[in-house]
């Protein structure tokens, strides 16, 4: 069987698209949903979301325990607070996307420091909900080919 991508979101992104759509779009997390499935085709998508900081690090450990095949995790704000969300992902084997609708670099100082991207197989930051269509292709075209890393 397929390895399955889980698709973890973070605090506050069951209200996408009904807030601020100048800066994360009217798309809303449901709609997200359906497009990453869409992305996935045959391969099996695990998709999350949790305001709580343990939930999401139990849903990591889950992601390991079933052997997932890749994780795209948006952790919202506990990108740039949580170092238990980042030691869970630290146990993960294979290859991780740090997505962020928004491009964070562009954002207030606060959004500048990720701790999550210091151990991201790659981040994709700024291109709206179509991040994570993007970031579902590119981990399955890795998992097609056997590889963990992004070189
Ligand atoms: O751009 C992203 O995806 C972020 O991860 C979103 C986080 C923010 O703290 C990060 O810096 C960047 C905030 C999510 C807020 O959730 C929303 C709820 C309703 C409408 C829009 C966003």
């Amino acid at each position: 069987m397929t390895a399955p991508i889980h698709v973890l979101n973070g605090p506050n992104l069951n209200r996408l698209g009904t807030r601020e759509p100048e800066i994360y779009g009217t798309t809303t997390l449901t709609e997200v949903e359906a497009m990453c499935r869409k992305a996935a085709g045959d391969t099996p998508v695990v998709f999350l979301q949790s305001n709580r900081e343990y939930e999401i690090i139990d849903w990591v450990h889950e992601a390991i325990d079933a052997q997932a095949g890749g994780i795209v995790i948006n952790p919202a704000a506990f990108t740039f607070t949580s170092i238990a969300i980042l030691d869970a992902l630290k146990m993960f084997p294979g290859p991780i996307v740090e997505l962020h609708i928004s491009n964070i670099h562009r954002r207030e100082e606060i959004y500048h420091r990720s701790l999550v991207s210091k151990i991201a197989t790659a981040v994709i930051a700024g291109l709206g909900p179509q991040g994570y269509p993007a970031a579902i292709r590119a981990l399955k075209g890795h998992i097609e080919a056997g590889r963990q890393g992004i070189a």
